[in-house]
Parts: structure tokens; C-alpha cells; sequence
């Protein structure tokens, strides 16, 4: 049978927008208030999308949500119209307001976790939701992404799906923007890398001073126990707590890895080698395991985090090559671009080097591999995915016109209490629901 890996690339929602919301993410601090392209950037991902399909990758759409979140303002206490809950809220608490505008559930890479059938106990694979507990907008999402991602993956045959963990940054979960799997092909059982920036029940282990740890050790165990992982076949890392204090706020943003390949920065782990160890023994050798560590003389870690070489997919294309998806800023790095070069000359599976221009979410802290959430299944369980969520020449043409239709092409930070953005965006997701086959997804849908 085939076994292949499909990526699902957040399309961006339409109030894309720079809040600097995102403490401890350099990015998301310094473009601030500064004016966004909704539609600029939505038709950016998109053309990623239809990219990698074109290169002969299975691509599917992962549906954004309804902002601004009028149902949380409510909790929150105001009260009135939909029109008033946003005037007042915007007028009264504009930082909470700001928060509940933000389309962060583009980064798809923090949706969920995801364990493909050979590694789960019942051959089924297996969804956590992110809880995205430590940011207030990111701790919105949730809900409605288990919603979308089990309109997605209907067929209970072939899918589980879990509730987030429990809100509480005790069990702060990023989802797979911490999670790598190893495999020596996606068929095949791998080992799940579970990347955590802190421990949540001992204070005296390290932890960074400057900036938070979103991700804790023990969500990575609660989500390893649902999916049934076996503990021959994982690894937990904890992440270096001076590199989160050096702005990278997730894993992906200083590692990646595909099959058997793990690319990551000298500086990104605690214990390091020890744990790489472990990891080259539960992998076994029967394929050579490619352990491609960037010193901090080839590429500092300020340099990767503002050219985010780390946030690259590195993909397997149909020729059995791997190639890496960079977005243009790698490009612009005389260090980093002459480092891309020679490494696909080395004896490693990685052969090509693929640039998009994705700045418009790069402005928010997001490159191409925030962009993304991996599923590897076989062509059975591809079947039993909803069809209309696959990206193809028809998909791709519906959707930039949706975007042309509906998008703003500029959004300030006054624009965002426009009350008549809200009906502007439900009108936009009904439309998509409908193109994407998705049913009744959102607050507004379900009543
Ligand atoms: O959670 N930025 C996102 C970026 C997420 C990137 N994802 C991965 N690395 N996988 C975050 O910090 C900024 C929103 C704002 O400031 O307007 C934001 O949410």
C-alpha cells in the first residue's frame, strides 16, 4: 500500500491583522500596529498550497475561524447586539478586544497533535487539539479547530479524535509545532519526538527567565497516553531555556524533521546528546538515521530565528528526494542562503531548496512550517478524508476567487471594530463551509 505524508496549511481567516500579541515571539512584538493585507496574505498561503500540490504532494485546506469572537466578549460580560458587543469591547477593553480580532489560527502547526495508524495502538489515527493555553487569543481556537478537524476526518474507522487537554497552563499544549516523528518511511512504525519548554509540577528543573514556556512536559505525556503511543517509540526533549529566551517560542522554530532526517540548531536541546542517543536507538538501524546539526558558527541562533531556517518543511517528494520549503527571508540571508546551498550538496536526502514568499504571516512570527499540520496516511485513509478539503487546480481557483470576494486588502488596528467586519467575515465562512464541505463548524453556525 501507499503511504505518503499530506500537509494542511491554515488558509488565512479575514481579519489577518499585526496585534503584537505574541510575547516571547520577536515577529509578533516588532510589526505591531502595523497595517496587514487580509487578502495579500491569504493568496500567499495559498499559492504555498498549490505549490507543493503541483511538486506532487497531497495537499489539503484547513478552514479559519470566526472573528472576531463575539461569543468570548460575551462571556466577558458585554452585552447587547453583536454590533454593540463590539463597540463596547473595542471602546472598554481594547487589548481584550484586539485579542478575540486575531486570525492566529492560521499557524496550523499548533491545531493539534497528530499520531499517524502505525504508531497507535488501535491503527487508528489520532487528533488532540492544541489547548494553546498560554496566550489568551491562541487559547480561543480549540473548540472550533476539533470541530473542523473532525469534519475533515469524519470516518470514526479510520480517525480518533480527542478533547483538548484541560485549560491550564500545567498542560500547556502547542501541539505539532513541538512534535516531530521519525520514520524510516511512513508506513512504518516511527518515533514520536516530543519537544517541551518547561516541566509543570517541578520548579527546580530549568525553565527560561525571559519568556514563557508554552508547552510543558506533561502535556506531551497526557497526549503520547490518549494516542497510544508505546514508550519504546518515544522521546521526550526538553527544549534549551535560553534559546526560548532568545525568541524561539516553539520547537519548529529551531528543529524540524522528516523521516529520517532531524535538522536542528547546536543550541536547541537540553542534554542534547544524550537524548539524540536515545532517539538513534529507539529509531533502530536498520536506515541510517540523518542527524544534521547547524553550529552556531554556520547560522547563530538570532539569525535562524529571523530567517527562520528551522520553520522549513522538509518534505519527501515522489522521486524519493527530500526538499526543503523556505520562506524568501532565508533567501535574503547571505549566511543562511550559502548554507542551504552547500548542505544539498552533502551526502544527506535533502536535494532541494524551494523559496515562497509567506511574509505577510512571517510578520506574526509564522513561516512556512507554522503553516502546516502533517498527517502521513496511507491511500486507504486518504480516501476516508473529506474530498473537498484536498487541494487541486479547481480548489485552488474557487478559493482565490472567495478570497478576491470577500477579503479586505488592508486592515488597521481601528478597522478591527467595524462591526460590519464580523458580518463580513461569517459571510465569507458560511460560503466556505459550503466549498469545503464542511457542515456546521462555527458558534455562528450552530446557534
Ligand atoms: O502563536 N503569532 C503566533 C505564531 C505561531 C507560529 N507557529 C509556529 N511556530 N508553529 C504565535 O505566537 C501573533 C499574533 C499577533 O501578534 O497579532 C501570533 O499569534
Amino acid at each position: 500500500m501507499k503511504f505518503f505524508e499530506a500537509n494542511f496549511d491554515g488558509l488565512v481567516g479575514p481579519t489577518h491583522n499585526y496585534a503584537g500579541l505574541s510575547i516571547g515571539n520577536v515577529a509578533s512584538l516588532s510589526n505591531a500596529k502595523n497595517t496587514s493585507s487580509p487578502r495579500q496574505a491569504a493568496k500567499q498561503g495559498l499559492s504555498k498550497m498549490k505549490a507543493l500540490h503541483d511538486l506532487g504532494m497531497v495537499q489539503g485546506v484547513l478552514a479559519p475561524q470566526e472573528r472576531p469572537d463575539v461569543y468570548t466578549l460575551r462571556r466577558l460580560g458585554f452585552s447587547g447586539s453583536d454590533a454593540q458587543v463590539i463597540t463596547n469591547a473595542a471602546k472598554q477593553a481594547p487589548a481584550v478586544f484586539k485579542a478575540v480580532c486575531s486570525a492566529s489560527s492560521m499557524w496550523t502547526a499548533n491545531a493539534a497533535t497528530i499520531s499517524p495508524s502505525a504508531d497507535t495502538a488501535d491503527g487508528k489515527i489520532h487528533f488532540t487539539p492544541a489547548n494553546l493555553t498560554n496566550k489568551f487569543h491562541r487559547s480561543l481556537e480549540p473548540v472550533t479547530t476539533g470541530n473542523i478537524l473532525q469534519a475533515m476526518f469524519r470516518n470514526q474507522e479510520h480517525f480518533a479524535h480527542h478533547t483538548h487537554l484541560p485549560d491550564n497552563d500545567h498542560f500547556g499544549d502547542e501541539g505539532a509545532a513541538n512534535h516531530t516523528r521519525l520514520c524510516s518511511a511512513y508506513g512504518k512504525r516511527g518515533v514520536e519526538l516530543f519537544v517541551f519548554g518547561r516541566y509543570a509540577f517541578d520548579s527546580s528543573k530549568p525553565a527560561p527567565q525571559r519568556f514563557p514556556a508554552r508547552h510543558t512536559l506533561e502535556a506531551c505525556e497526557a497526549v503520547a497516553r490518549l494516542h497510544g503511543l508505546s514508550d519504546e517509540h518515544v522521546v521526550y526533549m526538553q527544549q534549551n531555556p535560553d534559546v526560548i529566551d532568545q525568541g524561539v517560542f516553539h520547537n519548529d522554530v529551531i528543529a524540524v524533521g522528516n523521516q529520517n532526517v532531524l535538522f536542528y540548531h547546536q543550541q536547541a536541546f537540553v542534554d542534547s546528546q544524550t537524548k539524540l542517543n536515545e532517539l538513534q536507538r529507539k529509531f533502530g538501524n536498520d536506515t541510517e538515521l540523518f542527524l544534521i546539526e547547524v553550529k552556531d558558527s554556520e547560522v547563530s541562533v538570532a539569525e535562524a530565528v529571523k530567517t527562520y531556517l528551522f520553520n522549513t518543511q522538509v518534505i519527501s517528494l515522489p522521486n524519493g528526494e527530500m526538499a526543503i520549503i523556505a520562506p524568501t527571508e532565508c533567501q535574503e540571508s547571505a549566511t543562511v542562503s550559502a548554507y542551504l546551498n552547500e548542505l544539498k550538496q552533502r551526502n544527506t536526502p535533502i536535494k532541494q531548496i524551494h523559496y515562497y514568499d509567506v511574509k505577510q504571516s512571517m510578520r506574526n512570527g509564522g513561516g512556512p512550517a507554522c503553516l502546516r499540520l502533517r498527517v502521513a496516511m496511507s491511500e486507504q485513509e486518504k480516501q476516508a478524508v473529506n474530498q473537498h478539503v484536498l487541494m487541486n487546480d479547481q480548489l485552488f481557483a474557487t478559493l482565490n476567487q472567495w478570497v478576491d470576494k470577500h477579503y479586505r486588502d488592508e486592515i488597521s488596528e481601528a478597522d478591527l471594530a467595524d462591526p460590519q467586519l464580523l458580518q463580513e467575515s461569517r459571510t465569507a465562512l458560511d460560503e466556505l463551509t459550503q466549498i469545503l464541505n464542511l457542515g456546521s463548524v462555527y458558534p455562528f453556525q450552530r446557534g
